[in-house]
């Protein structure tokens, strides 16, 4: 049974001041705010960031600032709802278009939140990740977790586009995100663990079986490969199922980072999806294709590079359009809320 509860100003000032002079505060005008009935209150706001609008900025990022003056050159995906110098694209979920030029590099540091970077356009570009050198090809997933050094270089022509995913919000909001600089790795001169030790799901070094499972196995998840996956999988479910593929650590099966989730989805040409509601908040980065997503009653058209804020508990269609499929990469919060036991699809 929902009352009205009593607010500030049905109480004594001389009280709420006596209260606040011993730094505390009644709960009750401010339950709601916190604990609504149904749905949370949500700030976030669904949003596309245009890759053609923000590409030349980026571009100019890199005329305008050394990398030695940047350290990371990163323009953020701020959620307008959130208040741009928050750098949230959703309250859990950091985003950037980060841009290397040739011939440079982003020194090697490691710190307390968790990155993943996912490439947008270039080639050469290279991320190193405790001496494993992984190259960055167009649509690959490249994971730096939290705690591993990391440092980024550029052997080719051309800009190297990428975009940064970073459990930074959360980790900020626990006052327990820092960095430390580290010195130039070394190198092993071995291709990385995608192309030698996990070739494919299913097969696991043996000896992986009598130890505790690695945390984290497999730095880096080749587009080409989801790309030829998500294609499969298309002719084996029926028409009206989600093709959509997760990226899991190879050794536990279970999401490859504690915090954010990674996926997938292939949207065949000309089809409407409509997933459940979710707990969840998201981001999904088109890699592939165009279309139109309509999100809590926002509609907002895609194309190729373009990225998309959706909140959580959002009543969510997207639709590839243009007689192609689309390829979307969808990063969530769905493992910690697994984790702490409030993830939920309505
Ligand atoms: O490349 O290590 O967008 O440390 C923000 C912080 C990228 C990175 C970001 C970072 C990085």
């Amino acid at each position: 049974m929902s009352t009205q509860l009593g607010t500030l100003a049905d109480l004594p000032a001389r009280y709420v001041e006596d209260l606040a002079s011993l730094s505390v505060v009644p709960l009750w005008p401010s339950l709601r705010a916190v604990l609504p009935y149904g749905i949370p209150s949500r700030s976030t706001v669904p949003f596309a960031w245009r890759y053609a609008d923000i590409r030349d900025h980026l571009m100019r990022a890199g005329e305008l600032t050394p990398i030695e003056k940047a350290e990371r050159r990163v323009l953020v995906l701020s959620n307008p709802g959130l208040g741009l110098e928050r750098m949230m694209a959703t309250p859990s979920i950091y985003l950037g278009l980060q841009l290397i030029l040739p011939g440079e590099t982003a020194p090697n540091h490691r710190h307390s939140p968790s990155a993943v970077r996912f490439v947008v356009e270039g080639t050469g570009g290279f991320t190193s990740v405790d001496g494993e050198k992984c190259p960055m090809e167009k649509g690959d997933l490249i994971l730096t977790p939290s705690g591993l050094w990391h440092e980024h270089g550029h052997e080719g022509s051309g800009p190297v586009v990428w975009l940064d995913a970073l459990d930074l919000p959360l980790v900020y909001a626990m006052e327990a995100s820092y960095c430390i600089e580290g010195e130039k790795q070394s190198i092993r001169n071995a291709a990385d663990r995608s192309q030698t030790t996990y070739r494919r799901a299913g097969l696991v070094p043996y000896a992986s079986l009598n130890r505790k499972r690695a945390d984290y196995p497999l730095i880096r998840f080749p587009w080409r490969e989801v790309r030829q996956n998500l294609l499969d999988l298309a002719t084996a479910v029926g028409p009206g199922e989600p093709v959509h593929l997760a990226y899991v650590n190879p050794e536990t099966g279970q999401e490859c980072l504690p915090i954010l989730g990674f996926s997938a989805q292939m949207i065949r040409a000309g089809e409407e999806v409509a997933p459940p509601r979710r707990s969840a908040s998201s981001v999904l980065h088109v890699i592939e294709g165009r279309g139109v997503s309509e999100i809590d009653g926002t509609t907002l058209a895609w194309s190729e590079g373009d990225t998309i804020a959706v909140p959580t508990h959002a009543t969510v269609r997207h639709r590839a359009e243009g007689g192609a499929p689309a390829f979307v990469f969808h990063v969530d919060d769905a493992p910690l809320q697994r984790k702490i036991g409030i993830y939920e699809e309505f």
